[in-house]
């Protein structure tokens, strides 16, 4: 491919997770497997495996901000997923980046805390910021039941709750809302784009290799929107992408395994050897015995 790249770019704004089932790592194998090319700043390192979330050490946020300026001064941003912040400071380094470099399509997953358990991934202070002013730079925001409960102030059981709360922050300045809800009885998740309600449907998968789900839907939402395509149909598309990747998730270490972002191409048959792609000039290999 020549040096004009046909992939649009996505870049993360998020934590690093070790074990790279969460956080950054996540949104970067997402966008790659919706052909995107991915570019992250990180907000914060976690210390992590799959069985929790041991410490996390946040970026200075002149760090943060250097690493979006950096990024926004070399190339052309078709997308931004936000996701743990890790700090007030952080968030106002991000809404501040935001203004000064209009980028169309922003997702923001409030990231609060981790649902294995373990420290919070941005604090009270950081939460206030994130709804008063973070929201409203969104294209859309994608809280879980916990997130949109905090964010709210409702309570949520059901799916009219989930609609309610996504109304309510529609009120407070959010342009678009997708309530996940992964965690409930049905995985139905609801959108409301200030217009219109989408229920987006999905049986709930039994599989506890669930680690990075929420990164992982967020962040096929934020690549559907650099592919140009429009909301309702980013967030299905990610819906049905996320479902999948749960559905072949897997075991790595103790705890919570990864999704696999890369089940399509783990669904095809391994290339044998280099004979099966002949090419001009190259000398086929032998059939491996
Ligand atoms: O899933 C929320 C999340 C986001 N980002 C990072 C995380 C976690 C949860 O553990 O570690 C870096």
């Amino acid at each position: 491919m020549s040096n004009n790249h046909h992939f649009p770019i996505v870049l993360t704004i998020a934590g690093f997770d070790p074990s790279c089932g969460a956080g950054v790592a996540a949104d970067l194998k997402t966008f790659a497997a919706q052909n995107c090319y991915g570019v992250a700043a990180v907000t914060a390192l976690t210390v992590q495996s799959t069985q929790g979330v041991k410490s996390i050490h946040v970026t200075p946020s002149t760090t943060l901000r250097a690493q979006l300026d950096a990024l926004a001064e070399d190339l052309q941003i078709a997308a931004v997923k936000i996701g743990m912040l890790g700090s007030r400071a952080n968030a106002v380094a991000v809404s501040e980046f935001l203004d000064a470099v209009k980028i169309s399509n922003v997702v923001l997953d409030p990231v609060i805390q981790p649902s294995a358990g373990g420290p919070e991934l941005l604090d009270a202070a950081g939460v206030k910021y994130l709804s008063e002013e973070l929201m409203r730079r969104a294209s859309v925001v994608t809280p879980n039941i916990d997130e949109a409960t905090i964010l709210s102030g409702l309570e949520i059981k059901d799916i009219g709750g989930m609609e309610t709360a996504a109304r309510k922050l529609v009120e407070r300045g959010a342009r678009a809302v997708v309530v996940k809800g992964g965690h409930m009885d049905k995985a139905v998740d609801v959108l409301f784009d200030g217009v219109e309600v989408t229920t987006l449907g999905g049986d709930h998968l039994k599989s506890v290799h669930t680690h990075g789900s929420g990164c992982t839907f967020a962040s096929a939402i934020a690549a559907q929107l650099a592919l140009g395509r429009p909301l309702r149909e980013a967030a299905m598309l990610a819906k049905a992408y996320v479902t999948k990747a749960i559905e072949s998730g897997f075991a790595i270490g103790k705890g919570a395994g990864p999704l696999d972002h890369f089940y399509r191409t783990h669904h095809e048959p391994p290339l044998r050897g280099i004979h099966e792609v002949p090419q001009h000039g190259m000398h086929p290999a032998a059939e491996p015995h």
